[in-house]
């Protein structure tokens, strides 16, 4: 008896391993181009091409060699170096999260949010966020509202204890939304009416924030060191996570289930919004991967 019972949940766990692959087509590999530590990829839906955002070296180092790339939505490359540090009159060191607001290119770059003509790319300035250890993510509201959050660590990831959300105001000063070390590592940030979704880098949790309240209680999903986060049209997120080399989606309170496995560091993912894709920048391994999101997932 004990045997078939072990039959059946075999049986079953087989049934329910096909059912998560059924139908996914096989996404678009983007490798061997010159990606160097890809942190994020964003859908510029002006000019319909895909920005991945390169540190290049370390993701604390003050080194003017970080890079944004062009990639076409069938994978070719645009443009590998489109802005680049190394260029006269452009800074940008370990550049991670982006958004792009009022026709500006918004970058998370350490302790600055550097700005661009998201048109030419040429720079337009930068807000420097005093104390901040390391700027991680951009979220942009509807309103053209711009946030970015600090995952507050060191050289070495050790905490640094400038955990904070903050408003990008007019694009010309930070202030706080949210700050402290209860914010457990926040990593990717998402503008939602009012609110703002958080995955956490530290703690492993989804939750909410608005100005002036507490965080909201929040969920874990079943592995962390969640990264980036996307907002689907019913509501739903698509979250990655190292600690599970794979995508989740689910609604913010859970549950979770993953739609994509097998990423190795999966950092800031990006959502084309007409295509139905998400798109997966591999940190470590220098790919991006786009991946068509199956409907029945
Ligand atoms: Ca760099
Ligand atoms: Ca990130």
């Amino acid at each position: 008896m004990k045997k078939l019972k072990l039959l059946l949940s075999a049986l079953a766990f087989t049934t329910l391993a096909c059912a998560a692959n059924e139908g996914a087509a096989d996404p678009i590999v983007v490798q061997d181009v010159g990606f160097a530590t890809p942190e994020s990829v964003l859908h510029d839906t002006t000019a319909d091409l895909y920005l991945v955002s390169n540190i290049n070296g370390s993701p604390f180092g003050t080194d003017d060699n970080g890079f944004i790339s062009r990639i076409s939505p069938d994978g070719t490359v645009s443009a590998l170096k489109w802005i680049d540090g190394a260029s006269d009159g452009v800074t940008l060191h370990a550049p991670k999260g982006m958004g792009i607001a009022g026709g500006l290119l918004y970058v998370a770059d350490i302790d600055h949010v550097r700005m661009f003509d998201a048109t030419t790319g040429a720079p337009q300035g930068a807000v420097r966020v005093e104390g901040a250890t390391f700027l991680n993510d951009i979220a942009t509201g509807s309103d053209g509202s711009v946030f970015v959050s600090d995952s507050g660590f060191n050289d070495g990831f050790e905490p640094s204890g400038t955990d904070a959300i903050y408003e990008i105001a007019a694009g010309k000063k930070a202030s706080t939304v949210a700050r402290g070390e209860a914010l457990g590592h926040p990593n990717g940030l998402l503008v939602r009416g009012e609110e703002i979704v958080v995955v956490t880098f530290g703690s492993g949790e989804v939750y909410v924030v608005s100005a002036g309240a507490e965080r909201s209680t929040g969920v874990k999903t079943e592995q962390g060191s969640l990264d980036g986060v996307i907002g689907l049209e019913d509501s739903e997120l698509l979250v990655s996570s190292w600690g599970a080399e794979a995508v989740y989606r689910g609604p913010a309170e859970g549950p979770f289930t993953m739609v994509a496995t097998g990423l190795p560091a999966p950092a800031d993912i990006g959502w084309d919004a007409k295509r139905q894709r998400f798109l997966v920048p591999l940190f470590k391994a220098n790919i991006v991967q786009i991946h068509q999101l199956n409907r029945l997932e």
